[in-house]
């Protein structure tokens, strides 16, 4: 099973999204193995988007991700990069397809609700940086030989 690392951003905590967010993952069959509420340090929110240091947002996206609480998620299934990034939608509110979560609940640029990891490798560098070892979970859920075949 593959992980992945889910930030509902500020604006999706701030809008009361956090249930109904996480509940379209939960309803997919993406399992939860890490959950919490947390306002990301700087020091973290500039690692985790070093990727896009120097462009003109980079300083607004640090003081966005971390002027109010987040809900960080690791989510586990077959697949669950691709899937939690299908999920998402495009990057922007405004382009974002209905039926997406970014589609179905944002017009914002900036302001886009939630972070996915794009790659095995953001994946586990990201997993690193917001939860430690001790805060994943193994658990098998009961309906799981109905949800994969
Ligand atoms: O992986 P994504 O979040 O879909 O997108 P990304 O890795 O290209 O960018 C990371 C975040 O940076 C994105 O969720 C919102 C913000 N961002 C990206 N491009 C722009 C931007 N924010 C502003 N204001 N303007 C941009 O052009």
């Amino acid at each position: 099973m593959e992980k992945t690392l889910i930030i509902l951003k500020p604006d999706a905590v701030q809008r009361g999204l956090i249930g109904e967010i996480t509940s379209r993952f939960e309803k997919k069959g993406l399992q939860i193995v890490g959950m919490k509420l947390m306002t990301i340090p700087a020091s973290i929110a500039e690692q985790h988007y070093a990727p896009h240091k120097g462009k003109p947002f980079y300083e607004g996206l640090v003081r966005f991700m971390t002027c109010s609480p987040v809900v960080v998620l690791a989510l586990a299934g077959k697949d669950a990069i691709v899937i939690a990034r299908k999920m998402m939608g495009a990057t922007f509110g405004s382009k974002a397809e209905p039926g997406t979560i970014r589609g179905d609940y944002g017009v914002s640029n900036a302001y886009n609700l939630i972070h996915g990891s794009d790659s095995p490798e953001a994946a586990t560098k990201e997993l690193g940086l917001f939860f430690k070892a001790d805060e994943l979970q193994t658990w098998k859920p009961t309906i799981q030989e109905w949800v994969y075949d």
